[in-house]
């Protein structure tokens, strides 16, 4: 595969042409582009310099915040192609007829590490996908893994904490780490899932992703299952080993990035193909585990996978900024015929994402082309950066002046739901956590993976302190009494006095 990402620039000027003057941001020609206005050749500076007041404001502002998880990424362009036919459980358009395609829009991140991290470390990847369907925008905002560490929203900024860096020493914590995913045992299957060798996939195209939380599909009679996304990589898995992973953070920490850009570049299309699971109301309310829970899968014995589709990335970005820093998915952003379940990480999600863009991007977060290309037509107006505010149509609703109302079908396909129960805080933190943790271990994992995953979870559990280091061996033996017994032998040469 040639190095697309190397001859970047190259490439840009071979296909362009250099006939037009630079600019100042209002368009007009500069005259002299590499030196200030000055009075004699060793200054002073004339404050009437705008185009280099302006330069250096611009330059000022150019950062916006980093995304506070999933912070490093890689984007793409695509098409998802429908198929098979699954128009009985859902009217959204975009799988409304076999051979239709739709453009989409993907970022596949790191979650932990900041902006410049490495690509090759342990941890979840975002899978993340924009659909850009007829009735708006579907966002599908997963992961590389089909379940999550907790399955209450609320905890999701301590969790997030303990990932992260340590507040005084600024520097990642093991016993943070451990210290909350020992107190939290619902965070053992995916523990185990990030600890095995998917911990660490050979890029982005070698992955698999997930919806991950279970949704509601509606078909145009109104009916209602529940579903789940799968999207198997048509490239393999292929994981890296540990010491080349290490190796690759050093001499190569934008390894996924060039990765994806270069097989893009050179016409080696990734493709993934889509399947869902579907459940009946009838059996979610006779189901035994709780089919809402983000820490469990739904057994394919039972769900088997329903071909859906399958889709190709074909284009690179042409600004990383533009096109992949201010792309902004959302769970939130729905369309008709795909709805919420009762998921509470689903439901606590909605709220989040448009919360962070609009506090990262801006009020007008949807104006930005990658994020909706439509034409909307509603009642917001104004606020920073209103690029496109909709003219002179009313702003207000009801209205006699042809403003936009209600559209019918979306509200055929949004049907009532009954909800019912007492309403407190119902605290999930001690339901069957291992009972799906066992099957991984036991049934998924080989000989050879379980004795990685071993020397994953050593590795890492080594650097906290004793009486967390216990609490782990003491959860890890509810999922399996030889895990527990193996990791306690691994962990004894590296005991640390207690904190
Ligand atoms: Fe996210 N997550 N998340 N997450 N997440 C963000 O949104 C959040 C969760 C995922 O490439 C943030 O734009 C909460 C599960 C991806 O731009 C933020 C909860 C899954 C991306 C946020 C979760 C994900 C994010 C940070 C628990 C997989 C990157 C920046 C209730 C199913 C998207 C941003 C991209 C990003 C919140 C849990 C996937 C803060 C509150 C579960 C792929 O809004």
């Amino acid at each position: 595969m040639s190095d697309k990402v190397a001859s970047q620039l190259a490439d840009y000027k071979n296909n362009s042409k250099n006939d037009s003057a630079v600019t100042t941001a209002h368009g007009t020609p500069i005259g002299e582009k590499d030196a200030v206005l000055t009075v004699g050749p060793r200054g002073p500076i004339l404050l009437q310099d705008n185009a280099f007041v302006e330069e250096m404001a611009h330059f000022d502002r150019e950062r916006i915040p980093e995304r506070v998880v999933h912070a490093k990424g890689a984007g793409a362009f695509g098409y998802f192609e429908v198929t098979h036919d699954i128009t009985k459980y859902t009217a959204a358009k975009v799988f409304s007829n076999i051979g239709k395609k739709t453009p989409i829009a993907i970022r596949f991140s790191t979650v932990a590490g900041e902006a410049g991290s490495a690509d090759t470390v342990r941890d979840p990847r975002g899978f993340a996908m924009k659909f850009y369907t007829e009735d708006g925008i579907w966002d599908l905002v997963g992961n590389n893994t089909p379940i999550f560490f907790i399955r209450d929203p609320i905890l999701f900024p301590h969790f997030i904490h303990s990932q992260k860096r340590n507040p005084q020493t600024h520097v990642k914590d093991a016993n943070m780490f451990w210290d909350f995913v020992t107190l939290r045992p619902e965070t053992t299957h995916q523990i185990l899932f990030v600890f095995s060798d998917r911990g660490i996939p050979d890029g982005h195209r070698h992955m698999n992703g997930y919806g991950s939380h279970t949704f509601k599909l509606v078909n145009a009679e109104g009916k209602t299952v529940y579903c789940k996304f799968h999207h198997k990589t048509d490239q393999g898995i292929r994981n890296l080993d540990v010491k080349k992973a290490d190796e690759l953070s050093g001499t190569n920490p934008d390894y996924g990035i060039k990765d994806l850009y270069n097989a893009i570049a050179t016409g080696n299309y990734p493709s993934w193909t889509t399947y869902i699971q579907v459940m009946t109301m009838e059996q979610a309310a006779a189901s035994k585990f709780n089919p809402f829970d983000l820490t469990k899968i739904w057994p394919q014995g039972d769900y088997p996978l329903i071909p859906v589709g399958k889709f190709v990335l074909n284009r690179n970005p042409e600004n990383y900024f533009a096109d992949v820093e201010q792309i902004a998915f959302s769970p939130a952003h729905m369309i008709p015929g795909i709805e919420p379940s009762p998921d509470k990480m689903l439901l606590g999600r909605l709220f989040s994402y448009g919360d962070t863009h609009r506090h990262r991007l801006g009020t007008n977060y949807l104006q930005l082309p990658v994020n909706c290309p439509f034409k909307v037509r509603n009642y917001q107006r104004d606020g920073p950066q209103a690029v496109s505010n909709q003219g002179g149509a009313p702003n207000y609703h009801p209205n006699s002046f042809n403003g936009p109302d209600a559209d019918s079908r979306a509200k055929a396909l949004s049907p009532p739901f009954a909800v019912s129960g007492e309403a407190t805080r119902y605290d999930s933190g001690e339901e069957d956590n291992y009972s799906q943790p066992r099957i991984f271990y036991q049934k998924t994992l080989d000989q050879g993976a379980r004795e990685r995953l071993i020397s994953n979870i050593v590795g890492h559990l080594k650097d906290a302190a004793d009486f967390i280091q216990e609490r782990a061996i003491k959860n890890f033996s509810q999922v399996d009494a030889t895990l527990g017994q193996k990791l306690a032998e691994g962990l004894k040469t590296h005991r640390r006095a207690n904190l």
